[in-house]
């Protein structure tokens, strides 16, 4: 991996994927998001990763897809390059992925972000899709995750200006988890991270579908998804752990089974 940095036990059963194009502000080249494709499909096939962490750096979490990459590209050449098989696979990780973004989180860095699960910022985050400033539209889902998290008219301000928005004006519209300072993100994400590797990792899968089936569906065929998924927690060991361990009154050991 040439730009991206792997960590699968960062802590307990949490990794860490971290961009590593610091001078390019971490800016996502097709190589780049080769890796992470990749790298999201070993550590989801991975049995001692529960919960997986994507961040950048201080100064930038990722301010976009590589415009000197894509400066010259023609509609066919972006075609045949086909990103978005890229971007669907890691929308396919079954594993809780959670986004700790310090500086910027631009275009397809928010578009990233808003693909990952949950979202801890620093205090100088600042996100945004300003793809219209250089003349195209956001291409990987920023219409339509952003809409959905803060709103239409909200979304439409940031998408039709550029304009970027705060961590403290993100956490209040609802794009993000929690704010923290920026000695402290990594750890804040490090901490949800451990929570959830804490839990069932057969019901955080099946519950993390069922929430992102929700934006998919009407209530009625969502319901019905999230039924057979509540279901399908029965047959697991997990299940049988969990409520066990509540009767007797100790901690449950989970093992993903
Ligand atoms: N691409 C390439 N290089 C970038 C970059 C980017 N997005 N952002 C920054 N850099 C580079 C700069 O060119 C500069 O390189 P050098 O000149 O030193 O070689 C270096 O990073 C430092 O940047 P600045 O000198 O500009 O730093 P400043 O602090 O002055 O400004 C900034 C920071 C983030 C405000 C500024 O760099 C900026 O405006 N960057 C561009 C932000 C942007 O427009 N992002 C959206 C890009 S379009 C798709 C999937 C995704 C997408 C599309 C399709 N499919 C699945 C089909 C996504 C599209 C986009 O994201």
């Amino acid at each position: 991996m040439e730009f991206i940095l792997v960590t699968p036990q960062a802590r307990p059963h949490v990794a860490l994927i971290q961009l590593n194009r610091p001078k390019e502000l971490n800016a996502l080249n097709l190589q780049l998001m080769g890796e992470m494709r990749d790298a999201l499909k070993e550590l989801d096939d991975n049995d001692e990763v529960r919960a997986i962490i994507i961040t950048g750096n201080e100064r930038a979490f990722a301010a976009g897809a590589d415009i000197k990459q894509m400066a010259g590209k023609t509609a066919i050449d972006m075609l045949n390059i086909d990103q978005f098989s890229t971007w669907d696979q890691i929308r396919k990780t079954k594993k809780p992925i959670i986004a700790a973004v310090s500086g910027f989180a631009l275009g397809g860095g928010c578009e990233l972000a808003m693909t990952c699960d949950m979202i801890v910022a620093s205090e100088t985050a600042q996100f945004g899709q300003p793809e219209i400033k250089i003349g195209v539209m956001p291409g990987a889902g920023g219409t339509q995750r952003l809409t959905k998290a803060i709103g239409k008219a909200k979304a439409m301000e940031m998408v039709l200006t550029g304009r970027f928005m705060s961590a403290a004006e993100a956490e209040k519209h609802g794009l993000i988890n929690r704010v923290v300072p920026v000695e402290l993100y990594l750890e804040e994400a490090f901490k949800l991270a451990g929570e959830v590797a804490q839990m069932s990792p057969v019901a955080a899968k099946l519950a993390k579908e069922s929430v992102n089936r929700s934006f998919e569906t009407n209530l009625d065929e969502g319901l019905h998804f999230e039924r057979k998924n509540f279901y399908l927690c029965f047959a697991s060991e997990d299940q049988t752990e969990g409520m066990n361990a509540f009767v007797e009154k100790r901690k449950p050991e989970f093992k993903g089974r």
